[in-house]
């Protein structure tokens, strides 16, 4: 299949991406969290509970991998991207190596990894990958972010995209604009549209075919720790307003992150943008803590008790299926019975 049919295939309505690519690092917080040790069996127990549920073939058009999995064998004896594809869905692979200290910066990052990558694309597409993830990461303060963070990891964006496009694969293009602070929505916003139109600068310049793309970038909100809350109207409107302000119209679509909102939020949020959704551009989820805080806490309390961690998971995944359509509802949400 063709990068620009997979691509489109990843922000198809009624569908979304699970972002299951948290390092061994950040897994074991989301573990520890919830009282379970950090084990490769663990690790693989409760993503395999994930990837067997039957929300993957219905809303599920793609799942972001750590290397680890992409290489694990399910307890079925099924390799895990032959698990998500036998529920029709795509398996994709984080390749970047992680945000680093910025030389030269006061404690920015720039997302590293461009050694070796092309060698490590070959091998993953062996494996069954067919698109890959690569997070920058951006925090607002009065002085960040800096010109240099923009433009080096615009820089770094642009050539693992290309790389990976080299290797008939599709890039998922994700500079994160982070939540923590206490900027408002406005000054998300700003940050937000410089970051943007930066990396599709550095994407041009690099010849990276846009149609063969996805983008995963934040919504444009207020800060965590900002007293004036928007409202998810505001939200919404302003997200569209910046995206269609800074995205070229050859992408495909975009596949939200979550950033730190609640599940609920989250859900409400892209359902609100896709009412109003104006554009040819295909707005849905491409979720990490989002789609698996609750499936994560039941599991942790009854891990023998598969079905009722999928039944968790299938929810979840239900309703941000329905919000990449504007069809969900509060009564909807309210439909799940435990
Ligand atoms: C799932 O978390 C991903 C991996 O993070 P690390 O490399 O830091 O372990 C992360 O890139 C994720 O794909 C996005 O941030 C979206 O996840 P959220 O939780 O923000 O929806």
């Amino acid at each position: 299949m063709s990068i620009e049919k997979i691509a489109k295939q990843m922000v198809e309505k009624g569908k979304g991406i699970l972002a299951a690519d948290e390092s061994t690092g950040t897994m074991e917080k989301r573990l520890k969290s919830v009282n379970v040790e950090c084990t490769e069996k663990n690790r693989l127990n409760f993503r395999e509970t994930l990837f067997s549920s039957s929300s993957m073939k219905t809303s599920i058009s793609g799942v972001i991998l750590f290397e680890e999995t992409l290489k694990q064998t399910s307890n079925s004896g099924i390799p895990i991207p032959e698990l998500i594809k036998k529920s029709g869905s795509i398996p994709g692979i984080k390749v970047d190596k992680g945000a680093k200290l910025l030389s030269g910066s006061d404690q920015e990052k720039v997302t590293e990894g461009l050694d070796g990558l092309r060698g490590r694309m070959e091998e993953y597409y062996k494996l069954g990958a067919r698109f890959a993830k690569w997070r920058a990461v951006y925090s607002i303060s009065s002085k960040h972010p800096s010109e240099q963070c923009i433009k080096s990891n615009a820089h770094a964006l642009a050539r693992y995209a290309a790389i990976v496009q080299e290797a008939n694969m599709v890039p998922i293009v994700e500079p994160e604009v982070l939540m923590d602070g206490d900027h408002t929505i406005d000054k998300c916003y700003d940050i937000t549209s410089r970051v943007l139109n930066e990396c599709y600068k550095e994407l041009e310049i690099h010849n990276v075919n846009l149609k063969g793309t996805v983008l995963k970038p934040n919504m444009v909100i207020h800060g965590s720790n900002c007293k004036q809350k928007a409202k998810t109207e505001e939200i919404a409107k302003k997200t569209l307003e910046c995206l269609k302000k800074n995205m070229p119209k050859e992408v495909p679509g975009v596949a939200f992150l979550s950033g730190g909102q609640s599940e609920i939020e989250a859900t409400k949020n892209l359902n609100e943008i896709n009412k109003i959704n104006d554009t040819s551009f295909n707005f849905t989820f491409s979720y990490g803590r989002a789609l698996q805080q609750s499936a994560l806490k039941t599991w942790a309390k009854s891990m023998t008790d598969i079905k009722k961690v999928q039944k968790v998971f299938d929810h979840r995944a239900t309703m941000n299926g329905a919000s990449t359509e504007a069809k969900w509802n509060e009564k909807l949400e309210q439909s799940f019975v435990a």
